[in-house]
């Protein structure tokens, strides 16, 4: 049997049973583009309730409306389960799953491993593996192949094994699944080209590079170089603050340099499953190679100071109003990472609110996106959120963390005595009651 040939013709005929392992913001998404292309899609989960909500037709990811979801469920296009020996009637399977950092900053495979594990006893010939989690270069060569490879079953020949970063922005109005340019690498040529042409089938632009490494490669690019230049402006921020000069307007008007500069601009910290964890997966891989990263380290310290900059700003600014921030109230506005969400995964405005209580400041919050703040490792009790304009007009300092649209500005300006804006959410609003970043 030539499974090279056997695949390209049922992936050109949409004939290819597709499978998809971890519906979460990436996986559901990618499994709707496949549905909808055509093909029947079978999605794998370990978690009983999202399998059950979603043969409802029910979608908890934002970017999937349960109209776009209902209908491939009741047509029997797409299927969830938690039964990996589904894989048993499958031609190709993306593995979307987490890949979290430990807390020592090192890469947490569990995921992958427990998911190809699973995969691994009802394998057979003739499949296409894709791995889509953001992880080191390596991974899928020097992890994945030899958890499938073995004497009667060549990758390349018996099966085909690549990798393609997710680049999945959720609630990106612009950029969605379909229409990210979606990159692609194989262990071998006859790999990517049959991962090139697995996903031209759905998405509506695929870059195919040489290798899996590559392709892990690019992602941890793309994140790192946002990483560092978040990192180089909040450093640009640090030396404005200390030369009295305002880093907002430095970076308005150096944005209107129409080539070779791109904006990035100052906040409170850096937050976020991606931008945060992704340019460590690099920095461990290249120690391991006897190379140093640099700037991650540095961007990471830079980045990771903020939150300390933004409590010592407010205990300056209430100073200079003679109160001590001890035993003073100071309103947080918005916790989410970043603005008009509801996820506050590394969200620095949770170091700002552990380290205000920690300096013996009372401490409240609003953020329309996030009701309650549940309490965990870093917030020793649970929060609820505020009505914005009651807890601004009481409080003794309001500090902007996170920029939501849906706030009101100018109410906030009127009823507060004293604003911290970390954001710039208040441009060309002169107070001196505003204190910027
Ligand atoms: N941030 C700054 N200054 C900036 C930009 C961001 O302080 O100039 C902060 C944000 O407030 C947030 C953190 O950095 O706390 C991360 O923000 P982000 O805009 O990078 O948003 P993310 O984490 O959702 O990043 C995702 C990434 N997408 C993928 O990895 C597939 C990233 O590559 C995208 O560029 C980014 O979305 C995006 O552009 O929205």
């Amino acid at each position: 049997m030539n499974y090279q040939t056997e695949l390209r013709r049922k992936i050109e005929a949409r004939q290819a049973r597709v499978g998809v392992v971890g519906l979460g913001y990436v996986g559901l998404p990618l499994a709707m583009e496949f549905a909808h292309a055509g093909f029947c899609v079978t999605g794998i989960d370990i978690d009983e309730s999202k399998v059950e909500t979603l043969n409802r037709g029910v979608s908890y990811v934002q970017d999937v409306p349960a109209a776009a979801l209902a209908p491939m469920v009741q047509s029997g296009k797409f299927r969830a389960t938690t039964d990996f020996s589904a894989v048993k009637t499958l031609d190709t399977i993306n593995i979307a799953v987490p890949t979290p950092l430990r807390k020592t900053k090192d890469p947490d495979m569990s995921y992958i491993v427990s998911a190809c594990q699973e995969i691994a006893k009802h394998f057979h010939p003739g499949l296409l593996m894709i791995l889509e989690s953001t992880t080191y270069p390596g991974t899928t060569d020097e992890l994945m192949l030899p958890m499938f490879e073995k004497p009667e079953l060549k990758v390349g020949e018996d099966f085909f094994l690549c990798f393609s970063p997710e680049r999945v922005d959720p609630g990106n109005p612009k950029f969605q699944t379909k229409n990210i340019p979606k990159v692609v690498g194989g262990i071998t040529a006859a790999c990517t080209e049959l991962g090139a042409l697995f996903y031209s089938q759905a998405l509506e632009h695929v870059v195919p590079v040489s290798s899996t490494r590559v392709a892990e490669m690019v992602k941890l690019l793309e994140n790192t170089f946002r990483m560092i230049n978040i990192g180089l402006v909040n450093e640009i921020a640090l030396m404005c603050d200390r030369m009295d000069i305002n880093v907002w307007e430095v970076i308005e008007a150096a944005a209107t340099k129409p080539f070779g500069f791109m904006p990035f601009y100052p906040g409170p910290g850096l937050g976020g499953h991606c931008i945060p964890i992704d340019p460590f997966y690099l920095s461990w891989k290249t120690k391991q190679s006897g190379i140093e990263a640099r700037f991650i380290e540095l961007a990471g310290y830079i980045n990771g100071q903020m939150p300390h900059f933004v409590v010592d700003k407010i205990q300056n600014a209430l100073n200079d109003h003679c109160k001590p921030l001890k035993g003073s109230h100071v309103h947080v506005l918005g916790v989410a990472y970043k603005r008009d969400i509801d996820d506050v995964r590394e969200s620095p405005a949770l170091d700002i609110i552990h380290l205000l209580e920690k300096r013996g400041a009372k401490v409240s919050y609003s953020d329309p996106f996030v009701p309650r703040l549940r309490a965990d490792g870093f917030l020793p009790h649970a929060m609820e959120a505020l009505d914005a304009g009651q807890a601004c007009s009481q409080a003794d300092c309001v500090v902007i963390v996170t920029d939501h649209k849906s706030f009101d500005y100018a109410s906030i300006v009127e009823r507060s005595r004293l604003i911290v804006d970390t954001r710039n959410a208040l441009k060309g609003c002169v107070s001196p009651k505003i204190v910027r970043l």
